[in-house]
């Protein structure tokens, strides 16, 4: 927009060229300024609800005070997260299997970080797949979620038009919603939520997880604990569905023409 400017006479070349280098510093600020707000339009799980019912903000679920990802696949709290928000909810959630059970993310605790956030529940650029994992434990409000075996119990990631699960949960304000399969075994779980942003993840350690712990207890009559993983451990950073380019030949985030692998496990079969 500099280069555009015309001058009629070379005397105000002089002042011209001090309003263009001003109006380049007052745009290099604008940029930097951004910057901060771009790096953090990430998201945080924060609710629970159950056949419809939400069951409250922090009810149930720890969630950290900050939003930023996990982005290296062996973090030592790649199970749970860290930092949760103070007092860490000690309800155990009541869950009968064939129910459907939702997490709820939002771009800050809340929602919105303010009235219009186009970043509430997450930036639109950050495309990636849902999944649930379910980990058996002794006390779910005790445990840390670190050293467990983790089995899968749903997944959502690339259909056949483009969209993503992402896609999905931004449509639905936030939830993804899931059936508890009918054959899990009754007893008390952690509830592993996870969000894979795949925007910069063509480059090795570019993928963002985002991942939240509920606190569960199911009920029924299944048996099924089974094809269990760990976390850290389960993912790898060259994994098809972490290193890879979501973006097809004319730079649209619609998946490279290939199927999107999800990470981890194949989901629990009844
Ligand atoms: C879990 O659910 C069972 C069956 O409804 C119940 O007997 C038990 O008390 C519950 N345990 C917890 C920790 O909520
Ligand atoms: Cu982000």
């Amino acid at each position: 927009m500099c280069r555009s400017q015309t001058n009629s006479s070379p005397l105000i070349q002089s002042p011209s060229t001090s309003v263009c280098s001003f109006t380049m510093k007052l745009f290099a600020a604008a940029v930097l300024s951004l910057l901060p707000a771009l790096t953090a339009a990430h998201c945080v799980a924060q609710r629970v609800r159950i056949n419809g019912a939400d069951q409250g903000q922090l009810v149930g679920i720890r969630t950290p005070t900050s939003n930023n990802p996990i982005q290296n696949v062996n973090d030592g709290n790649f199970a749970c997260n860290s930092g949760f928000q103070q007092p860490v909810s000690n309800k155990v959630l009541d869950i009968k299997a064939g129910d459907k059970v939702g997490v709820m993310w939002g771009h800050v605790l809340g929602g919105a970080q303010f009235s219009g956030d186009k970043d509430n529940p997450i930036a639109a650029s950050h495309k990636g797949p849902t999944i649930f994992y379910l980990a058996k434990v002794d006390d779910p409000v005790s445990n840390s979620g670190k050293g467990l075996q983790w089995f899968k119990v749903a997944e959502d990631g690339l259909d056949g038009s483009g969209r993503w699960g992402v896609d999905r949960m931004i449509a639905s304000g936030g939830w993804v919603d899931f059936t508890m399969p009918s054959c899990v075994a009754p007893g008390k779980y952690l509830l592993r939520a996870e969000i894979v942003a795949l925007h910069s993840a063509s480059k090795s350690g570019g993928a963002q997880f985002y991942m939240g712990c509920a606190q569960i207890n199911v009920s029924g009559s299944g048996s099924k604990t089974s094809q269990t993983v760990s976390f850290p451990g389960a993912y790898s950073a060259n994994d098809p569905g972490i290193l890879v380019s979501i973006y097809n030949s004319q730079g649209q985030p619609v998946g490279n023409g290939q199927p999107y692998k999800i990470p981890g496990p194949s989901v629990l079969a009844c």
